[in-house]
């Protein structure tokens, strides 16, 4: 059986062909009109970027590789004894289109593990931060350190042929996939006083690798969540910050280091990744005030005072979803099976229960339903991973899978640099002013 190195390089020459007559035959096509609203309103449903991973419908989720969640979940290869997917298979999905087998994702295992280890410059670099510097500060200043060895970089600067540009940037990639759990293992023993590392295990898969890093390899259903987790967080088409961040720096041809790291302070945001740790701030501050098992009057009341004080409700719409977002089912799911009992999930069933309506009757959100951010937190605080400042830090473990695939189907495909037009008011008021 092939590697995925290997099933990369027999699958670039028949997608350049098709990308070619793809082009070919349709590349003089309209999408239809441009308006001037979407210009200053943050070029929503714009069509702008060639995303290969994943496309987001509106009413059914994201899709990747033209699959669902519920589709992947059944599809994929699955750790003994385990029940949820390997986020291994799908980064496999990710780049190739294709399920790979047991054998493949536990050869994917087996690389990453061994690429776990960072130059010891970059522990110290994380070992300097002060506990108070947000774990995605250190998250991305760790990541754009990693650059020091990119093989990207120094094929480069050595004068690589840009026909050659995808092997170094698929290496670069498995690397910074590798390191990323040794990264994160690191930034949350220190913050949050856990002690020494353990050493990676090589017999083991990531998502159980990540686990015990952070504290939790014991726990069997802990392992499964980071398996789920790190499956739904990976990629949600190109067009949200994070995605879009990394392949706007690498089409630069900044490595994919530098990249990713720019795609980190993207997800970093509050109306981004660090909506997973707002949810929990919020239900945090909502319990303290109204109480476990308060009513739904109180719980109402709570998110009305949210939404007059000029907040958003955290969890809650999304620029291209309008249904509730299937990584939420998945997560709720996964709730209902492992802990149903739990107060703070309950509260989050209660608040879904609720929210929907209120956002529809402000009138303003034009999608009130949950998102993914909504339900992460609170499986992760259910088995003790309480330290709700951490939280974007595991998306971005998860969302380095989807950027990656794309960087290195840019690299394969030639992708030209990133370089959209832009309009001051005045040039537009006088473009438009006699017509
Ligand atoms: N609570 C309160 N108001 C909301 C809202 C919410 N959850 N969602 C949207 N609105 C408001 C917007 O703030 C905007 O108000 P304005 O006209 O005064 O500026 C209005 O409704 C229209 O916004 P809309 O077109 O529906 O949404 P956008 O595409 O502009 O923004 C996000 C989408 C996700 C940014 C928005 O719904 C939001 O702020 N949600 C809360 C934060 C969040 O959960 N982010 C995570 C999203 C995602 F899943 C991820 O990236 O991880």
């Amino acid at each position: 059986q092939p590697t995925l190195k290997e099933r990369l390089a027999e699958l670039i020459p028949p997608t350049l062909e098709r990308v070619k007559a793809v082009r070919a035959e349709h590349g003089k096509k309209s999408f239809g009109p441009v308006i001037v609203d979407q210009l200053y309103g943050g070029m929503r449903g714009l069509p702008a970027l060639i995303w290969e991973g994943s496309v987001l419908d509106p009413d059914e989720g994201i899709r990747f590789r033209g699959k669902t969640i519920p589709e992947i979940q059944a599809a994929l290869p699955k750790a003994p004894g385990g029940s949820e997917p390997l986020p291994e298979g799908l980064f496999w999905l990710l780049v190739t289109g294709e399920i790979p087998t047991a054998e493949q994702v536990a050869g994917l295992s087996a690389e990453w593990a061994a690429r776990a280890a960072i130059p010891e410059f970059v522990e110290e670099l994380i070992d300097r931060c002060p506990p108070t510097l947000h774990p995605m500060s250190q998250f991305s200043l760790a990541v754009t350190a990693l650059n020091h060895d990119s093989a990207f970089a120094k094929a480069y600067a050595q004068g690589i042929n840009k026909k050659e540009y995808w092997g170094p940037t698929f290496e670069d990639s498995m690397d910074l996939i590798a390191k990323l759990p040794t990264i994160a293992g690191r930034i949350y023993r220190n913050v949050y006083g856990k002690g020494k590392l353990p050493a990676i295990d090589l017999q083991k898969d990531y998502s159980h690798n990540l686990a015990n890093l952070l504290g939790f390899g014991e726990n069997h259903a802990f392992v499964e969540l980071m398996r789920l987790y790190l499956t739904i967080h990976s990629d949600h088409e190109g067009g949200n910050v994070s995605a879009h961040t990394g392949k706007l720096v690498g089409s630069a041809l900044s490595d994919p280091f530098i990249s990713y790291s720019a795609a980190l302070n993207g997800l970093a945001g509050p109306l981004h990744g660090l909506a997973n740790q707002e949810v929990l701030v919020w239900l945090t501050k909502m319990q303290a005030k109204i109480g476990t098992d308060a009513t739904d009057e109180a719980v109402k009341e709570y998110v009305w005072a949210t939404l007059k004080g000029g907040q958003v409700v955290p969890g809650y719409g999304h620029a291209v979803l309008r249904k509730t977002d299937p990584r939420y089912i998945a997560q709720r799911e996964f709730a209902l099976k492992h802990l149903p009992d739990d107060k703070l999930f309950k509260l989050v069933a209660q608040v879904y229960k609720l929210v929907p309506d209120i956002l529809l009757e402000a009138g303003k959100a034009k999608n009130p339903w949950p998102n993914v951010d909504a339900h992460s937190g609170v499986l992760l605080t259910h088995y003790g991973l309480d330290q709700m400042g951490y939280y974007t830090v595991l998306f971005g473990v998860s969302r380095a899978f989807g950027v990656t695939a794309q960087l290195i189907w840019d690299r394969a495909l030639g992708a030209p640099l990133e370089r959209p037009k832009s309009y001051s008011t005045e040039a537009i008021d006088k473009m438009f002013k006699n017509k």
